[in-house]
């Protein structure tokens, strides 16, 4: 499907460093080493309802991956999947009265506009699940002829994925099967289906039923496809059997990116299907993930309306550390506004300290995990030196609103 407009990204002087990444299956922080060319699988919306700060913070996470690829100088095929059929999508739309591909394509209409306002880079292919229905149907097919998924004896045509087939189940997520199944209840899984080799079968394929929406199967028979088996298919054919990272929400953990990661190693026989699996924390309201079910929402669109600067937003998200769970308060936006405000002056200064060394500490910062926190806290001392006069070097001020749109791509 279209993806949104992109921006001009300012070159830099000198060399962009190698970024390190915390791993969530090795539990570190690793080098990634594109071979040439990086890859990037991100998990995007199911839209049903409007992109709220939570969606944001993960996809700007992800944004400064793709900047810090780019500055050291690698080319970058992204790929992120829009969930546009699913069961919350049927829920929401039949709650609302609502016909469910006209509440998707409205929700993704906005999650691209705020991309766009919000300076995200664009995806290379954006891809949305139905689109990606006859890729998925074979993927399940060449399951069932692996024997690593067995169709359920009840008449309904549901295909679940046999989890023992998995040539590395757990190596994602590092959980035990108790923590597993828990999770696997609350995050969409079906435990208690009947008929299950084992209760952490994922679902590959959904049969028709009467009152759903269902696409020709070819063998698989007519259906809609299963949530894991969707972001697998994806990645595989646009990226290959070996991704550099696969990203998304931590909330992905377990168990999205676990079963994407065995439907994906069980196809292709490459282990592990992404180098990095990494995880962006969650964006909280009064002490409580911000999530459309608890519907704590603060929209991005509900912000831009109110006339907050979109690159106030990204300065808010980007005040805390990527991983860490995190709060979005007003004091969050009010301190991003103000920072933003003595950045602008700063950058309007005739003349500054040498920006060489900002640059480089910007580099060091982000290549480190993305430590935005001590990032914002470099360039907030070299505004203000600026501001206060110090520093007599013309070029500084540029160089500074460079390395900040650049890296943070937050424009001045
Ligand atoms: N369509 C699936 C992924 S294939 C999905 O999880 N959709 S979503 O709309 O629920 O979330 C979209 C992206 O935002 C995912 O990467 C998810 O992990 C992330 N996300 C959701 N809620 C939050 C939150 N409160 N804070 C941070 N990231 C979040
Ligand atoms: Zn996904």
């Amino acid at each position: 499907m279209e993806s949104w407009a992109g921006h001009e990204l300012p070159r830099l002087p000198g060399a962009g460093r190698p970024l390190a990444l915390y791993d969530s299956a090795r539990r570190g922080v690793h080098p990634t080493r594109p071979p040439g060319a990086a890859t990037l699988y991100v998990c995007g919306i199911t839209p049903y309802d409007a992109t709220h700060l939570g969606h944001a913070a993960t996809m700007i996470a992800f944004d400064l991956v793709q900047r810090m690829w780019r500055d050291a100088g690698l080319p970058v095929t992204y790929v992120q999947n829009v969930t546009d059929i699913d069961d919350p999508l049927l829920e929401r739309a039949q709650r609302d009265h609502e016909d469910w591909v006209v509440l998707a394509m409205r929700e993704t209409a906005l999650f691209r506009e705020d991309m766009e306002a919000l300076r995200i880079i664009p995806p290379t292919h954006y891809v949305g699940a139905v689109e990606s229905i006859p890729d998925i149907a074979d993927k399940v097919l060449l399951l069932l002829k692996d024997g690593a998924a067995y169709r359920l004896e009840d008449g309904t045509g549901d295909v679940y994925f046999d989890v023992a087939a998995a040539p590395r189940w757990g190596a994602e997520s590092n959980l035990d099967r108790a923590q597993m199944l828990e999770l696997f209840a609350e995050r969409g899984g079906d435990p208690d289906r009947a008929g299950k080799r084992d209760r952490l079968d994922p679902l590959l394929w959904r049969g028709a039923r009467p009152d759903e929406p269902s696409w020709p199967g070819g063998e698989l028979g007519p259906g809609r496809p299963g949530w894991h088996i969707e972001c697998a298919t994806i990645a595989l054919n646009l990226l290959g059997a070996t991704i550099d990272v696969q990203g998304g929400g931590n909330d992905l953990i377990f168990p999205h990116h676990e079963c994407s990661a065995a439907h994906a190693e069980r196809l292709t026989g490459a282990l592990p299907f992404a180098r990095h699996y990494a995880h962006a924390g969650m964006i909280g309201l009064d002490g409580e993930k911000m999530s459309k079910s608890r519907g704590n929402l603060v929209f991005v669109s509900r912000l831009r309306a109110d006339r907050v600067d979109p690159m106030a937003i990204r300065l808010g998200l980007l005040a805390g550390h990527y991983r860490d769970d995190r709060a979005w308060t007003d004091e969050v936006l009010a301190t991003a506004q103000g920072r933003l405000t003595r950045w602008r002056s700063a950058a309007a200064a005739p003349a500054g300290p040498s920006a060489g060394e900002l640059l480089a500490g910007v580099r060091e910062r982000l290549a480190d995990d993305l430590d935005t926190p001590a990032v914002l806290a470099l360039v907030d001392a070299w505004a203000a030196a600026a501001v206060a006069g110090e520093g007599t070097d013309a070029d500084a001020p540029a160089l500074m609103a460079a390395t900040v749109d650049a890296l943070l791509g937050v424009r001045l």
